[in-house]
């Protein structure tokens, strides 16, 4: 059965694997799904057609026959579920891998997303001094916490996992503003993520749609 996820028609970092498709392509990657990419502009995306689909009108979705999903922790865990490569076959160290996938997007991702907002949309507005080092005050215990745990392992919990994956892709949106370079041990496990050869042709198949020929139609 094909499966088809959306991405950004246009992408508002030009491909520089931040946008959330980025892991979708990984984890198809990771476990040698084929899949087909359907880009939607802005403005369908908070169209019916695409609200079907994600009722928060955002990218991506996935599709697979009568199959409709949204929210990319959800749909990583639904590849990871059906093929082999990103869970443990041991029921526990499944579950603990699991765990990591909640960790990133529940308790990780959250302040760095906040500091996404604190610079993109609220730049200009008066309490910007003030709000940023509270932000990047809350990232940094994060992080404190997060590289105390992995110490000098590869992976979060013996072999890599959809955990990592989700982990690692959370902490690449540290990257424009440097705080992961303030952590040697966490640079260099997302360096072992991007130096994945899944992850590289997902990278260079996310690039080539915003640096191909535009979309016709
Ligand atoms: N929690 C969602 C977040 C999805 C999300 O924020 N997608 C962004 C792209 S990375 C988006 O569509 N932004 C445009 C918008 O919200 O209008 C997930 O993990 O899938």
């Amino acid at each position: 059965m094909t499966i088809t996820i959306t991405a950004f028609e246009r992408s508002p970092d030009g491909g520089k694997g931040l946008s959330r498709d980025m892991r979708v392509r990984w984890a198809l990657e990771e476990t040698g799904q084929p899949y087909e990419v359907r880009p939607v502009s802005f403005r369908a995306m908070k169209e019916p057609a695409h609200l079907a689909l994600h009722p928060f009108g955002q990218i991506p979705t996935y599709e697979e026959g009568d199959l409709a999903l949204f929210e990319t922790g959800a749909i990583i865990f639904h590849i990871a579920e059906r093929h082999a490569g990103l869970l443990p076959p041991d029921a526990n160290a499944r579950a603990r891998a699991i765990t990591w996938m909640f960790a990133a997007i529940n308790t990780v991702e959250p302040p760095i997303l906040e500091l996404v907002t604190a610079k993109l949309l609220e730049g200009d507005k008066p309490w910007r001094a003030q709000r940023l080092p509270l932000v990047e005050g809350r990232i940094r215990e994060r992080l404190d916490q997060l590289s105390a745990r992995l110490g000098n392992a590869d992976w979060l919990e013996g072999a890599f996992s959809a955990g990592d994956l989700m982990m690692v892709s959370v902490l690449l949106r540290l990257k424009p503003s440097g705080i992961v370079y303030d952590y040697p041990t966490l640079a260099a496990y997302v360096a072992r993520g991007e130096a994945r050869p899944a992850y590289k042709r997902a990278f260079d198949a996310q690039l080539a749609l915003y640096t191909g020929p535009p979309p016709t139609g």
